[in-house]
């Protein structure tokens, strides 16, 4: 499946210009790998020292990036004011956080979470640049929440998202193997937001997951708050990377009065892949009246 252009650059949200392929991992001729497929990746390696998490509270959360030395890694170069962005959402897309945890002694970092859509299992990543390291990694790695998993079909696509009274409507395409420019744009109450509040140095932060194996992609904002040129809303300009045709879940952290809120849609990239063959989809519910017998 070679990607109809080399310059996709699908990666951790890390650093802004200047680095053409951050986290991903270059190869003769072909497309580079999208970062959060793997749990180790150029000598790093992401260890959990977790096993579970827990759908019911808050639990502490611990794991280590093991550097090519072997020994845990505890000098990191902040991308976007942390030095350690995590992302943990259930590998049905639902119950996403993006969060911040806290580099304890030795390496270890440590928050607590709870598995927040429930039971099943979680994808965590860890979205890193360790010190002397020219660009950011995004290291993947699954986690269980016990219980039983009732899974959350993908949203259908659509171009707005509600989240505590704000609307964020979708502008653009998502277009595989380019960058293409997204718009979003906040309102409340019916009225544009034109107070946005810089969080991690950004009016706004994007992760974008593809559906079917949640590759994590590159995507990273249009200016940058007090540059003389980017407003506090009520649009917010990003632009994306996505490597093939498909669904994608985008995820958009915006800060307003104070609270950080995540706005969600489903997006399609270029010419979906064919539906599955109907045999192959379960029904809702069986059916026992058709046809003669
Ligand atoms: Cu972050």
């Amino acid at each position: 499946m070679a990607g109809p252009a080399p310059t996709a650059a699908p990666a951790g949200h890390g650093t802004d210009a200047g680095h053409g392929s951050h986290g991903a991992t270059p190869s003769t001729g072909a497309a580079p790998v999208p970062g959060g497929l793997q749990v180790a990746q150029d000598g790093y390696r992401l260890q959990p020292l977790t096993g579970e998490l827990s759908p019911d509270a808050a639990q502490p959360l611990r794991f280590r990036v093991l550097g090519p030395d072997g020994a845990p890694v505890t000098a990191y170069t902040p991308t976007h004011e942390k030095n350690l962005h995590l992302i943990v959402v259930r590998r049905d897309l639902a119950g996403f956080q993006h969060v911040h945890p806290e580099l304890r002694e030795g390496g270890v970092w440590e928050i607590p979470l709870r598995a927040a859509a429930g039971a099943g299992q979680y994808r965590m990543f860890a979205d890193f640049q360790p010190a002397g390291r020219g660009e950011a990694l995004t290291l993947g790695v699954d986690l269980p929440a016990p219980g039983t998993y009732q899974p959350v079909p993908l949203p259908a696509a659509g171009r707005t998202a509600t989240v505590d009274g704000y609307t964020v409507t979708l502008g653009g395409e998502l277009r595989p193997g380019a960058s293409s420019p997204l718009t979003l744009t906040v309102t409340k109450d019916g009225k544009p937001v034109t107070d946005l509040q810089p969080y991690l140095g950004a009016y706004g932060h994007l992760v974008a997951l593809r559906d079917g194996d949640l590759a994590y992609l590159h995507v990273h904002p249009d200016g940058a708050p007090g540059d003389g040129r980017t407003q506090a809303g009520p649009q917010i300009v990003f632009h994306a990377e996505v490597p093939s045709p498909g669904a994608y879940r985008l995820f958009l952290d915006f800060q307003h009065g104070g609270v950080v809120r995540t706005a969600a849609f489903t997006a399609v990239a270029g010419t979906p892949p064919p539906a599955p063959p109907a045999a192959a989809t379960p029904s809702a519910s069986p059916t026992h009246d058709h046809g003669a017998h």
